[in-house]
Formats: C-alpha cells, structure tokens, sequence
C-alpha cells in the first residue's frame, strides 16, 4: 500500500486534515533510546501553521501522543504509535468547492481515482500529512546525531526569484520564520510575501538540505540505491517538483574534469556528487534541493470544471500557505533523517562487519 515510507525502519501515516486526528506507526526503530514528547513536539512547531503571518493561521496544538513502543521513557523496538488531535479544522471553508477541482490541486486526481474524496482541508492530499513525518523525524535525527554524529541542517534556498542563500550562516536559519541562512535577506522576503499577500497569489520556493557525519558505505546498489530512495522520498512531499542530488541538472553543463570530485589522503577536493557515488554514501555530506510548486489554493478566480464537467469559475477562501515551501525545510531535513537511518540499518544488518581496510578520505 502507499501509505508506508521505508525498508527497514518503516513509518506508515494516518489521517486526514479535518478528520478527528492524525498519526503514524514507526516500526524497526532501535531499542533503548530515550525521547520525549516533548522534544517531538519542538520539531513540530518548527513546521506548524500558524508561528508566522507568511504561513497558514491554522492554530494546532500539535500535542502529540505516544501510544505505545516506549517504557520508561525509552523505545522498546516495538511500533511505536504518535497521535496527534486536530483541533482547528474549519470545514466550513471548503463548502462551496466541495463539487468543484481547484486547478493545480491534488483535488482532480483523487477524485478520479478513488470516485470520492474528503474535500474538506484537501483530506488526505493535505500537508497536515507532513506532520507526522516531522513526528517520526524527530526520532531519526536525535538518534542520527547520538549514535553516528550525523547532523543535518535544512534551509530555504529561493523563494520564487529571490536567491536566499548567497551568504550562508547555519546559525542563524531557526532565528528568522523563513530558515533563510542569510539575515540580510530577511527584509527582502517580508517585503515579497506582503506583496504576495496582498495580490493574493502563490509562490514556489527551493529548499535545500545537508548532512554531514553520514557513514561511508550506507546505501546499496541498483534498486535500493541512496540517491534513489531520497529522491522518492522528498518526491513524496506535497507540492514537491524536482529533486537534485549535489550538481544535480548543471551536471549536464558540466565537463568530467570538473565534475568529478578529486581525491586525495587529505580529502575530496569537490563535492558535486552530493555525497553518493553508485548509489552509496562516500563520506562526504549528502547534499540536495527540492522544488515546490505554488500553492494552488488561491483566492484569485480561476477557471475549472466541477464534479459534473461543467465549466465554472473557482475562488478558494479560507487559510492557506502562500508559499508552502516555507514550512516544507523541516519536512525536508526529517524525510533526510529517516532515509538515511534506514540506510544504516539496512546497511548494519547487510554489511556491519565489514572490516575497514582502506584509510577513509573525509571533506
Ligand atoms: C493545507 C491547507 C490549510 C493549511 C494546511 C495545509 O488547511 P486548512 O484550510 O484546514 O487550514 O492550514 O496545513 C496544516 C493544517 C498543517 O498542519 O500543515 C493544504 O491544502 O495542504
């Protein structure tokens, strides 16, 4: 079924957007661990509606459960159940497009797929969706960075033609409500986004994301391969157009003396694999950028047909992102972090005493 994400460590999501709740089983996460709700939570509200004016006003508690998979305090390699309440859906909003396909929306494709479809929130194409992959992340990550000393920072790349990331200061990514790595250009997106507001359109954004400390020989051949895997997974994000892995589309620019990433004893001297090579992980961080599309939610009439074929005009009211890329860096970063914990142990069951020979090259 299509509701699962993983091999190994495998996350399965639950819910729709006006439904009474949503959830996730995380199942194969390692024994013994210590996490708390509360640290889910604060990755949570680090992707939530409603922190900034430039994102939907939906305001959830985003009060997360843990069902089960824990005692004392620790996971116990036993599914782990999280389960958030929603507790602000305002159906009532989607009432008069309840018959009607928004252009650019999920909306159509259900709908002809399954011949009914929750309307209300955009149901189960909602990014509400996303919050549970941020639920399971928060687990990912922490254990990434105690275990194998893996950190991963995620940003906003671009948001519609404004360039965020020219200067770059990871410092400063969670102290702006954009994850812009460049204070300066702070200004530059609030002026955008209030001129966006006010004309009532959408925008696309890039989001890009990095991890350093990622263990050399994680990944697999062929079908399982890492860059594989992680372009389907960020692909599984809503509104997701494209995914590179390192130079990604300007490899094509790209001569084979430049691209290659030299090596020496001391290190890579370059990086535009992006960290993988034959679909395995070299050592080096593991780099991409991901594309959203623009909201298609809008205000702004457009043309469509409704559930009998006829041509109608369509005006979406109610609370929505703007830019939905804005939201999507954490949703990058946690989606990174349960694919590359899911290369570890698929890698660990496979190949974990394989002895090292070569010396490893870092950079
Ligand atoms: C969304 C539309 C809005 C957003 C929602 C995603 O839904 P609603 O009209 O119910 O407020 O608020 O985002 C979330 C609820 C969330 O937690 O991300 C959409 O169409 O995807």
């Amino acid at each position: 079924m299509s509701n699962s994400f993983g091999r190994v460590l495998t996350v399965t999501t639950f819910g729709e957007s006006h439904g009474p709740a949503i959830g996730c089983v995380i199942d194969g996460f390692p024994p013994g661990f210590e996490i708390t709700a509360e640290e889910i939570r604060d990755e949570l509200m680090r992707r939530a509606t409603g922190q900034s004016r430039w994102t939907s006003q939906r305001k959830e508690a985003e009060d997360v459960q843990i069902l089960s998979g824990m005692f004392e305090g620790k996971t116990t390699g036993t599914p782990i159940a999280l389960l958030i309440y929603n507790t602000d859906a305002r159906s009532k909003d989607y009432t008069k497009i309840a018959a009607q396909f928004r252009p650019g929306h999920a909306d159509y494709t259900y709908h002809h797929k399954y011949g009914i479809r929750d309307y209300r929130g955009g149901g189960r194409s909602s990014a509400r969706e996303t919050t549970m992959r941020v639920a399971a992340g928060a687990l990912a990550r922490k254990y990434l960075k105690l275990h194998y000393g893996v950190e991963i920072v995620g940003w906003l790349g671009q948001l519609g033609e404004l360039v965020c990331d020219e200067s770059f200061d990871a410092a400063v990514i969670n102290d702006n409500p954009f994850f812009c790595p460049d204070e300066k250009r702070v200004p530059d997106l609030e002026e955008y986004m209030k001129a966006l507001w006010k004309s009532g359109d959408s925008v696309g954004a890039l989001v890009r994301a990095r991890a350093t400390g990622v263990p050399v020989g994680i990944g697999a051949p062929v079908y399982a391969k890492l860059d594989g895997d992680l372009a389907a997974a960020m692909m599984s994000i809503n509104a997701t157009k494209g995914v590179e892995i390192g130079a990604g589309f300007a490899s094509v620019a790209h001569k084979g003396t430049e691209h290659r990433d030299e090596i020496t004893p001391e290190g890579f001297l370059s990086n535009h694999a992006g960290g993988i090579l034959g679909g395995i992980a070299s050592g080096q961080p593991v780099e991409l950028s991901v594309a959203f599309k623009p909201t298609s939610s809008l205000r702004l009439p457009g043309r469509t047909v409704d559930t009998e074929g006829k041509p109608v005009e369509i005006i979406t009211t109610g609370r929505h992102d703007p830019c939905v890329g804005i939201r999507a860096v954490p949703i990058v970063e946690a989606m990174l972090a349960l694919t590359l914990l899911d290369h570890i142990l698929l890698h660990r069951a496979q190949c974990g005493d394989v002895p090292a020979q070569t010396p490893r090259v870092t950079g």
